[in-house]
């Protein structure tokens, strides 16, 4: 026949094909997933005997493809991963795959680099011939049934009216935008405008003080920061506008701010600085050409914090993050077009970026932005507002479940949970009771639990099991998905094998994973890669037993977890040396039976301080001033010295063994300049609370 001008890619390779053709693959069925057509549609696929159009070899059995997954990884790398960039439309389809290194001498992050695409294209453009008409984000305000629906098409008119608006403020590719916003879909709507003028955004928890506001923004150099009014949680408001005017006194640089109408709250508007979005958007075109961006040109930056110092910009580029958000999603959690996906998170953790919005987005389900809390207005509200809109799957944090199981199960049974079929958890391991509590109670059973492990530097979950082919344990995140290579090493590096017990690095690069530190390239290589040189360090240590399942057991850095949220010991220690009345602080965690572990601070007060209530209850204030609510400290131990070596190093050995009640454990004390200071510390601890 007549050749076609369409090819045909099976493999990541090109072929000239027939019109109207007919291919007969020899090929395992779990396979068909990695065929494709550039225009989809007009052939058929023959797989062992039976067609398939491509709408149907998208639609097989998610185990088999995810076993065909890794088949195909181990055969070949390259191929698979061109294979797997089909996933998403590029501009320029790639040629290359993984170019990374972690070695000292040839280090670099890189992948798919001479590829090119955008991220709002992936996620809006794409959809709106096939399913411009279905759900995009499902928006649940703060009150029960306060919400709107934005399909893929309006979605679309205001992320083009959005970037447009930015374009007007002199927003261009790879200027920084700063969002400090509730959890309404003009968030969504800023970050996705953000990607398609090829602007970096970098989202500010609502729940940061201004000087950590003020702290990001001048870090990262933004001139813009959009925000709404007021948000709102748990039926209070919380002062965004008036949070963003307090921080801009320290940075000079910003000079447009956006405020969305959020409560409609009367809120101070600078002259020339200030814009409503609502004025904004009407003078705006609803069209909008998307940037086409480099595989490798950033995408946003997340500050989180670390063991030492101020918190790091961690910088995410365009295809090998949203590649892996896409791949992420769609094995964990996709695979039904008419799922209704929700993801807890807010969007200032890197939870809401690739979970709430980048995954399922990009894979054209349906979202829901939650603007609450669970506890509001009643411990119901989770279930009532999953079976309200229909919920299919649920992914939140071992914290929430925790507090939601002290409440009582009744909270749960009173609401219809049948439209549930998967059940997730993220930021901190699950204790085996909550686990088996969400799976009993929530799940009625029936629901998976998926238990992911990842980190805001992983871009998506590393260790987590596929729904129907990993086996779950209560308490384990289980095994890596396809393409990551964890192991366990001991304190001096070596490699332990088998059932076991060390530090977690993953020993390869996979697409998902940051790419610097904003402005510090040299503190990402020192931080990630020289504890066990050519090895990322993901800080965290964890049990590996006998069938190869990972039980991640927490921080083994300064870096604490506190309700599924980053806090570094240094940043709280910090905060508190600042306060005129204290000479020392060191901040260890503690377990807490909610929260997991909370904030416990042993503080030095100047010559001739008083330690009384009064100052512990002004200090914790004052915390939560300097850093914000997420900060507070749950126990304040007032100490005349701390345990230190004849260094001059504090022991947070001891620290830690004392404040979690284990004073018996402490061990040698021998190398300490004055031994008597930890019993004193001992007898003190009482008093902390
Ligand atoms: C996604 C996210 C990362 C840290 C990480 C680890 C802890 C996350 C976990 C988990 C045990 C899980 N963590 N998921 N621990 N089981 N399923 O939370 O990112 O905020 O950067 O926190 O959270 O300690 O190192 P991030």
């Amino acid at each position: 026949g007549e050749i076609g001008d369409t090819p045909v890619y099976i493999g990541g390779q090109q072929f000239a094909a027939w019109k109207h053709t007919q291919l007969i693959l020899d090929a395992v069925p779990g396979r068909g997933g990695m065929f494709s057509l550039d225009n989809g549609r007009e052939q058929r696929f023959l797989v062992r005997g039976r067609a398939f159009d491509m709408q149907e070899i998208d639609m097989l059995d998610p185990v088999d493809r995810v076993r065909a997954m890794r088949a195909a990884l181990a055969d070949d790398p390259h191929r698979f991963w061109l294979d797997q960039a089909r996933r998403i439309s590029w501009s320029r389809f790639p040629t290359r795959s993984d170019d990374s290194s972690f070695d000292a001498g040839d280090f670099a992050i890189s992948w798919f680099s001479d590829g090119e695409l955008n991220l709002c294209v992936n996620c809006v453009d794409r959809h709106l011939e096939t399913h411009g008409q279905k759900t995009a984000i499902l928006f649940e305000g703060d009150e029960p049934g306060e919400g709107r629906r934005l399909t893929y098409r309006d979605l679309h008119e205001e992320v083009c009216r959005f970037a447009n608006a930015l374009k007007h403020l002199g927003v261009g590719k790879g200027d920084r935008v700063i969002l400090y916003m509730p959890m309404v879909p003009e968030a969504a709507i800023a970050m996705l405008a953000c990607a398609r003028i090829g602007a970096v955004h970098s989202v500010v928890f609502g729940g940061f003080s201004p000087d950590s506001l003020a702290d990001r923004i001048n870090d990262c150099g933004a001139r813009v920061v959009v925000t709404a009014d007021q948000g709102m949680r748990g039926g209070r408001p919380i002062a965004l506008k008036a949070n963003v005017d307090g921080a801009l006194a320290h940075c000079p640089a910003v000079d447009s701010v956006v405020v969305i109408r959020r409560t409609g709250a009367d809120v101070a508007m600078i002259e020339a600085r200030d814009h409503r979005w609502e004025e904004l958007r009407e003078t705006v075109s609803p069209d909008c050409p998307a940037e086409a961006m480099a595989a490798e040109d950033p995408l946003f930056i997340l500050y989180t914090s670390g063991s030492t110092g101020k918190p790091k910009g961690v910088l995410h580029t365009t295809g090998g993050y949203l590649l892996w958000a896409n791949l992420t999603y769609d094995i964990l959690f996709g695979g039904r077009p008419d799922d209704i996906f929700w993801c807890t998170a807010d969007v200032g953790w890197i939870t809401g970026h690739t979970y709430v919005l980048y995954g399922p987005l990009s894979n054209g389900a349906t979202t829901v932005m939650f603007d609450g809390v669970p506890g509001y207005p009643d411990a119901g509200r989770f279930w009532e507002t999953a079976g309200r809109l229909g919920v299919s799957v649920f992914y939140t944090s071992p914290t929430a479940i925790r507090a939601l199981m002290r409440d009582g199960d009744e909270w749960v049974e009173r609401h219809d949970r049948s439209s549930l079929r998967l059940l997730g958890t993220v930021g901190e391991p699950i204790n085996p009771e909550a686990w088996n509590w969400y799976h009993r109670v929530v799940g009625e059973g029936r629901c998976e639990i998926i238990d992911t492990w990842w980190q805001t530097e992983t871009g998506g979950a590393l260790i987590a099991p596929v729904p129907g082919e990993t086996a779950t344990r209560p308490g384990s995140a289980t095994k890596p998905l396809p393409g990551v290579h964890p192991q366990l090493l001991d304190a001096d590096g070596a490699l332990l094998e088998g059932a076991t017990e060390g530090n977690l690095v993953i020993a390869q690069s996979w697409p998902g994973q940051m790419r610097t530190v904003y402005g510090d390239h040299e503190r990402f290589f020192q931080t990630y890669f020289t504890t066990y040189p050519g090895k990322y360090f993901t800080g965290d240590g964890a049990r590996r037993d006998a069938d190869g399942y990972y039980w991640i057991t927490g921080r083994v850095d300064d870096v604490i977890n506190v309700s599924g949220h980053r806090m570094g010991t240094a940043e709280v220690e910090s905060a508190l040396v600042a306060h005129p009345r204290v000479a020392e602080a060191a901040v260890v965690g503690m377990p807490h039976d909610i929260k997991g572990q909370g904030i416990y601070a042993y503080v030095t007060l100047n010559k001739g301080e008083e330690a009384d209530d009064e100052l512990r209850r002004e200090l914790r204030q004052w915390v939560r001033q300097e850093i914000g609510p997420i900060a507070t400290p749950d126990a304040i131990q007032f100490a005349p010295a701390l345990p230190k070596t004849r260094s001059g190093k504090i022991m947070r050995r001891i620290l830690r063994k004392i404040a979690s009640g284990e004073a018996d454990g402490i061990g040698d004390t021998s190398t300490l300049v004055d031994p008597d200071v930890v019993d004193r510390l001992i007898n003190g601890s009482e008093s902390a609370f």
